[in-house]
């Protein structure tokens, strides 16, 4: 006779292997549309820097930190002016959905001083900040911005480029934050996606050095925005954003910071689908949370509130059968 446990865990088991985690699969600068390059595939021309597997990078020290396990460097880059609105499309390594829904999302730039950035090396960067989002302000649940794109397909995280930014080739990193396992020192996920953008126009600002930062090096596990203890706390607690301000001079242009709301975004973009079909699909390797003890009674350990354990299992329920399309 099986037990009760047991039974329940079988439809789960039973559900196809799908790929979680993710990738940036699409980028938008203003209408315009380029595609990321697929993790592992057969690199193909893009602004967006290719990554090899999807899995979350480990650990504030962990070099892929800089760009994404493995990045290599884009074939293209990208006109931008100062102001644009851009978008990321995050999706899992098939094209499913983004799965996950707990933590910021963030924004940093870097110089690729006189280059045109198709050579140059992220590790030497020195980052600015312009936009981190957090908690949908109001939202009693504390519900993050980053859920938005966990809930529906096509959804996509939106940056304003600063209004005043100067002119060159930039990197520019946008950067997810999952919390769900960051109750332990080393259990926060990164997931950072660098871009190749030239900037025109006759801006001026520029960040100050002590704004600028090296990735790896900005982050320690034991920041307060990274270890968070209190990540399902009902009321939500305060979060603490992890890495520098963002710089002074794209606060004082009026954009950048607040991104993430929709104003952020021309409505004629409003919804964005991902392509029908990959060309290819990913060989990343499986997400950990399913490797790892998976069942929802090792879930609740982590997130005892009944509350969230209705999220955490959305969440799993992606991981495990909600991402096949
Ligand atoms: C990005 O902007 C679009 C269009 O306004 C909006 O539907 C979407 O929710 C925004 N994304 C986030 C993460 O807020
Ligand atoms: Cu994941």
């Amino acid at each position: 006779m099986m037990r009760l446990s047991t039974v329940l865990l079988l439809p789960l088991l039973a559900l196809p292997y799908v790929s979680a985690h993710g990738f940036v699969h699409k980028v938008w600068i203003g209408t315009k549309t380029f595609t990321g390059n697929t993790p592992n595939a057969e690199p193909t021309g893009s602004i967006v820097r290719q990554i090899n597997n999807v899995d979350p990078v480990k650990g504030a020290d962990n070099p892929a930190v800089n760009c994404g396990n493995d990045a290599q460097l884009a074939a293209d880059i990208a006109d931008a002016n100062p102001g644009d609105a851009m978008s990321f499309l995050w999706t899992g390594g098939d094209l499913s959905k983004w799965p996950h829904n707990i933590g910021p999302m963030l924004t940093y730039m870097a110089s690729c001083g006189s280059t045109d950035c198709t050579t140059f090396d992220s590790t030497k960067a020195k980052w600015f900040k312009i936009a981190q989002v957090g908690r949908i302000p109001g939202d009693s649940d504390g519900t993050w911005f980053q859920n938005r794109i966990f809930e529906t397909a096509g959804v996509a995280a939106n940056v304003t480029l600063p209004n005043n930014i100067a002119p060159g080739a930039y990197l520019i990193r946008h950067e997810i934050i999952a919390l769900h396992l960051a109750n332990k020192a080393g259990g926060a996920e990164f997931y950072p996606s660098c871009s190749q953008i030239r900037v025109g126009g006759s801006g001026t600002g520029v960040p100050k050095d002590s704004e600028l930062v090296s990735l790896p090096g900005a982050y320690s596990d034991t920041d307060p925005g990274i270890l968070v203890p209190d990540v399902f706390d009902t009321p939500p607690a305060p979060y603490t954003f992890p890495g520098p301000p963002i710089a002074a001079f794209v606060a004082s242009s009026g954009s950048g910071s607040g991104s993430g709301s929709g104003s952020a975004s021309p409505s004629a973009t409003a919804t964005r689908a991902p392509s029908s079909s990959p060309t290819s699909q990913p060989k990343g390797k499986s997400c950990k949370l399913k490797r790892a003890p998976t069942s929802p009674v090792a879930k609740r350990t982590v997130a005892p509130r009944p509350h969230h354990v209705s999220r955490i299992m959305r969440d799993l329920a992606v991981s495990f059968g909600g991402a096949a399309h």
